[in-house]
């Protein structure tokens, strides 16, 4: 802790301080769709081990989170079952035979209320932890999650998840242009691709820390002991 009474976490480009009652803890898509075996993110012929390698470390960062009374925020990449937040330009990329909406594996394919849309069950949110169901890669797009880190008083994130190059970094782009501060913790967010892992995290530091920091989940705890 510094003379401010803000922690400072080792980061890059250079050091993360934060207050902790003005910075939350979003946890981006950890959902089964996108994780687990069996899930769309397989079907697509992606392997999930790469994802999964992020569940642990998330879980140990939450835990002190929630131990901490700190605050923690998830999101859900998902559509309405009438599908009329689906923009059907969305619908149709990737030109698969099974599209979203359609029925997958577990239930119809990042639809809210299905099986693969929940949250794995190793970081299901607690009741008081808002969860922003959102339809598009970012999570700030046609979500009041802008407003409820507003009136919490919020000011700076920790950003983990899946993806790293999709939701993770078009999230943190968003957040950087309203003003927040952003710490991604390398160990806590995964991507299919390691090379999108490497870039996806350099794109965020370069430049002097062009839309955030980046760090790992040692780091974050160390910095509180
Ligand atoms: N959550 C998120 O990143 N959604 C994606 O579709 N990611 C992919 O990498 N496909």
């Amino acid at each position: 802790m510094n003379y401010n009474g803000t922690l400072v976490v080792e980061a890059e480009p250079y050091a993360f301080e934060f207050s902790p009652a003005t910075c939350a803890l979003l946890i981006i898509d950890m959902q089964r769709d996108f994780l687990e075996p069996g899930g769309f993110g397989e079907m697509l012929g992606n392997d999930v081990s790469r994802l999964r390698c992020t569940i642990a470390p998330n879980q140990r960062l939450l835990a002190v989170w929630r131990m901490k009374g700190w605050q923690v925020m998830h999101t859900r990449e998902g559509h309405r079952p009438d599908l009329g937040c689906l923009p059907p330009a969305k619908k149709i990329r990737g030109r698969s035979p099974t599209t979203i909406g359609d029925p997958g594996p577990m239930g119809r394919i990042l639809v809210r209320g299905q099986a693969g849309h929940d949250i794995i069950p190793e970081l299901q949110p607690l009741p008081d932890e808002p969860v922003i169901d959102k339809p598009g890669k970012g999570a700030f797009f046609a979500t009041d999650l802008h407003a409820i880190l507003q009136n919490r008083g919020i000011k700076q994130l920790i950003v983990t998840g899946v993806t790293t190059e999709v939701c993770v970094n078009t999230t943190v782009r968003e957040a950087n242009d309203r003003g927040y501060d952003c710490l991604v913790p390398e160990d806590c967010v995964g991507s299919y691709f390691p090379e999108f892992q490497d870039m996806g995290l350099k794109m965020i530091k370069a430049q002097g820390g062009i839309f955030g920091w980046v760090s790992h989940s040692d780091k974050i705890l160390a910095a509180l002991q």
